[in-house]
């Protein structure tokens, strides 16, 4: 309101105070260095220059200052904003996933050693473990700062035919929260080696053999096949290869969640808004040539940019005609 702090500035901020890990607070940070408002500033500014120029064309060419009307000025305005904003855009994920969080679901058939591994990387006593299987039914979620990302790690109901009608719930739990999931761990003992199930095909996913310190484990990873061997051997008794995996995942976050060059990151909110903008001026670049319409297409994609600054001004078309020509003076 006092014309301190753009709206995208206000959001940084909440994001610097909310900031729970190293990557969250240097979310934040970037956020306050004003970025984005420089980049939306100039395309709002591109798409000003030429919305005068529909709008004078329109009201005004009858007026001997104005220039002739030059549609291919136009669409070569609003071809290029497109085309930034889609770069930006292509991106659109990575704020949501670095305020959220990344979501590794840990899955697999019953007493594979999931809630072991939940808890050992929680390092606390989250889950329930127990020789009985189907004893986690709900999913459990824990968050972790994995070195700098915000992660969700969450537990699930072990997967098998059940006639159980509350275990089968939480199955079909984990199998809806898998296909949400950025990672899916598919735990299994490794005297079974099962194949994930079909409900996760598509998925990122990894296979992790548990319970590697027991006898029959004779590290004998050369009788496996070429995809076994991929897969990671782990024991929560022995912390056999724990710490490979967390660092394993923090790679994979990482890779994931990586800064591409000068875009930062950004938050629904402003993805919406630049979608709406693209939106609005695709249909001029690939198109429209009534003067009229590709000025109300052109008013749209000033409107969200200025939505997305925190700034709505609707006068400012009509101030900007009368402040560079001398019109109706
Ligand atoms: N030997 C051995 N036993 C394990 C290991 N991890 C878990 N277990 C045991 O396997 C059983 C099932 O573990 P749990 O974590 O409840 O499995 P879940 O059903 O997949 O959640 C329990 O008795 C655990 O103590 C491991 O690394 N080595
Ligand atoms: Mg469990």
């Amino acid at each position: 309101m006092n014309e301190k702090l753009s709206l995208l500035e206000v959001e940084s901020l909440a994001d610097l105070i909310s900031a729970e890990t190293e990557q969250q607070r240097l979310l934040g940070i970037d956020g306050l260095s004003g970025k984005l408002r420089v980049v939306v500033d100039e395309w709002r500014e591109k798409l000003m220059a030429a919305l005068v120029h529909v709008e004078c064309d329109l009201d005004f060419s009858d007026e001997e200052e104005v220039r002739e009307y030059d549609g291919d000025y136009v669409v070569g305005v609003c071809r290029s904003v497109c085309d930034s904003i889609t770069e930006w855009l292509g991106h659109k994920n990575r704020g949501p996933l670095l305020r959220d969080g990344f979501t590794i679901l840990i899955s697999g058939p019953p007493n594979a050693g999931k809630s072991t591994l939940l808890n050992e990387l929680a390092r606390r006593d989250v889950a329930i473990i127990s020789e009985l299987p189907g004893t986690t039914r709900d999913l459990l979620e824990v968050h972790l700062d994995l070195q700098g990302y915000f992660v969700n790690l969450v537990d699930s109901a072990g997967v098998r035919e059940t006639a159980d009608q509350i275990e089968s719930i939480g199955i079909d739990k984990a199998f809806a929260r898998g296909k949400e999931a950025d990672l899916i761990l598919w735990l299994c003992d490794h005297r079974e080696r099962l194949q994930p199930p079909q409900a996760f095909a598509g998925r990122p996913i990894w296979r992790v053999f548990t319970k590697c310190d027991t006898q029959s484990f004779d590290g004998a990873i050369d009788s496996c096949s070429p995809d076994d061997c991929a897969a990671l051997h782990i024991s929560a008794r022995t912390g056999l290869n724990i710490r490979e995996l967390l660092d394993r995942l923090a790679a994979f976050v990482a890779s994931n969640l990586a800064g591409h060059g000068d875009v930062i990151a950004i938050n629904e909110r402003q993805s919406i808004a630049l979608e709406s903008a693209r939106e609005a001026l695709r249909q001029v670049a690939e198109g429209i040539r009534y003067p009229e319409v590709v000025a109300a297409k052109l008013q749209e994609a000033v409107f969200e940019m200025q939505f997305i600054i925190g700034r709505v001004a609707a006068e400012e078309v009509l101030d900007q005609v009368f402040s560079r020509f001398c019109i109706g003076k």
